[in-house]
């Protein structure tokens, strides 16, 4: 859109649109972002940001007490809160028409849809406060206010005039004077106040009116009168000023009386609505989103899911009569040890995927799902079966591994969408264990090779991973370990869509199936399809317990 098709205050050009409609404008007082909120819920049509009750919410008088900076900072505030046209009650414009020029512009900067300047004598007092001074200004000096403030907005911004001679008791005549010289000065609604227990004074008014501009009115000492009288009585805009900040006291006043009686919250309880009403007003839903999409995850808010469904056959018999995480190493299972420094690194939203002998995986706080058919599938169904954990950021861990807790604690900083620990000594180490089918990785740009190092100074990301690489190539192993953040596992799920699209029985790089395949295969299409997988390289301080050896091994090294 350009500037010039733009409207200069969109909010005003909304409000512009309501006054053009056939219907009555209804709109309703509020204070601060909270009860703008419930009267947008509750389907008015407008927010009236009131001076009363902006007022009365700082503990003062509706008697030019706050300063035009206090009142523009609420009015602010619920033009956020909302999307409806916020009108600003801005009473006497702060000054005179000088002041009244700055009002305008500070409040349509601000977003605010229009405003009402009444013709009280600064400083002004409520309409309704008993045996107060009251005094209105001069009707040509107000006129040229009113003139002042419309040439001083732009040509959405609305302005509303108001007259207080009901109020002043100066008589419908003076009243109709008053209305016909700010409509005749530029306002683009007249509003007549009256402190009358009838509409009838109102009424008369706008029997009487003589102008094409049209009126409002504010029933709350008429308040008989319906929405539906008032509008055929003539009125455009109805304003019910101040009902939800009198109801909002009623409610305080009498759950405080009760709670400090009682001397308990649950007496009070059936009467306030629960904390997830607050939380639902304020869109907590929106800052959660918000925190997963923008905030790097803290250990607290990430989950972890061990895969610990296999059955592996090379430890028979030590697995006859349970599945290798519950192994014990020193008398503690490596299920237990992965859980205790998952734990103690901050993560304590831990799933575990069972199978094989799964009625021996019974650790107290965890989350267990199960894959039945671990024979015949692989980790990747596993990992599927622990779908519902894969939404926000995740760790994934095979069940056999035992590691160092800074080497979880370094994949925790990880802010990348994908990220796996990947064993440097490789190249250092793989004599001899060539064969043994490790998870291998090619890493780019290839990470330096010195004696000693420092944890890279540029990101590494994994071009290739798989156990068929290529040893000679491969700058790193896999241990087994990985974090997601919620855009990782969204990317995992459509990747992994993609592929059973593809059909479930075609091979899936190193697998003879979709069903059958590991998570690496699954890491491999994720790569082959140009996303990044960021390495967090260690070198050593992690096992894998996979045969006899490893577990005598194990056994050694922990202490
Ligand atoms: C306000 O809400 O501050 C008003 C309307 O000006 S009334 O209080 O009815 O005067
Ligand atoms: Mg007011």
């Amino acid at each position: 859109m350009t500037d010039s098709a733009r409207p200069s205050s969109p909010r005003g050009a909304a409000l512009r649109r309501l006054f053009a409609s056939p219907n009555p404008i209804v709109i309703a007082g509020a204070h601060d972002g909270l009860s703008a909120r419930l009267v947008e819920e509750a389907g008015f049509d407008g927010v009236w940001a009131s001076g009363f009750e902006i007022s009365a919410s700082h503990g003062v008088p509706d008697a030019s007490i706050l300063t035009m900076t206090e009142m523009l900072d609420r009015a602010r505030v619920m033009n956020g809160a909302v999307s409806l046209p916020v009108v600003a009650d801005c009473d006497t414009g702060f000054g005179n028409a000088i002041n009244a020029i700055r009002t305008v512009r500070a409040f349509e900067a601000a977003g605010i849809a229009g405003l009402c300047i009444e013709d009280n004598m600064y400083p002004k007092r409520c309409s309704f406060y008993p045996g107060v001074k009251r005094l209105l200004a001069d009707t040509d000096e107000q006129a040229l206010k009113i003139r002042a403030v419309c040439d001083a907005g732009s040509p959405d911004f609305v302005i509303i005039a108001r007259t207080e001679a009901l109020i002043a008791g100066w008589g419908l005549d003076e009243a109709l004077r008053r209305g016909r010289a700010y409509a005749d000065a530029g306002a683009d609604a007249i509003l007549i106040h009256s402190n009358q227990s009838t509409l009838d004074d109102v009424a008369r008014f706008a029997e009487q009116w003589d102008r094409l501009t049209p009126l409002v009115c504010v029933p709350t000492t008429y308040k008989a009168a319906t929405v539906e009288q008032l509008s055929r009585a003539g009125f455009k805009m109805i304003i019910f000023a101040n009902h939800g900040l009198r109801a909002s006291i009623r409610a305080m006043q009498d759950t405080l009386r009760e709670l400090r009686e009682a001397g308990t919250a649950s007496a009070v309880e059936d009467r306030i609505v629960p904390l997830s009403e607050v939380d639902r007003l304020v869109n907590l839903d929106q800052l959660k989103a918000d925190e997963r999409a923008y905030l790097p995850p803290d250990a607290e808010s990430v989950k972890a899911v061990i895969l610990a469904a296999g059955f592996d056959e090379r430890l028979m018999p030590l697995v006859s009569d349970r599945p290798k995480a519950m192994l014990e190493v020193r008398g503690k299972s490596i299920l237990a040890r992965q859980v205790d420094t998952l734990q103690q690194a901050g993560v304590r939203q831990i799933a575990v995927v069972r199978g094989y002998k799964k009625e021996q995986v019974t650790l107290p706080n965890v989350r267990y799902y199960d894959n039945d058919a671990f024979e015949e599938s692989g980790e990747l169904e596993s990992l599927l079966r622990a779908g519902a954990e894969l939404s926000g950021a995740v760790v994934v861990m095979y069940g056999d591994i035992l590691f160092d807790r800074n080497i979880l604690e370094r994949l925790l900083q990880s802010a990348d969408d994908i990220t796996l620990v990947c064993d440097r000594s490789w190249p250092d180490t793989r004599a001899g264990r060539e064969a043994a089918g490790c998870d291998l990785v090619v890493e780019s740009p290839t990470p330096r090779r010195h004696h000693r190092f420092l944890a890279d100074a540029q990101p590494v990301s994994v071009s290739a991973i798989g156990a068929t690489i290529d040893p000679a190539l491969a700058t790193a192993e896999f241990i087994g370990m990985a974090k997601l953040s919620a855009r990782g596992c969204q990317i995992l799920g459509e990747v992994y869509r993609e592929l059973r699209e593809l059909g479930d029985d075609r091979p899936v790089h190193e697998s003879p199936s979709l069903r059958t395949a590991k998570l690496t295969d699954l890491l491999h299409e994720v790569v082959r399809r140009g996303h990044a997988i960021a390495s967090v390289g260690i070198y050593q301080g992690w096992l894998e317990v996979d045969t006899f050896d490893d577990y005598r091994r194990a056994w050694t090294e922990v202490g």
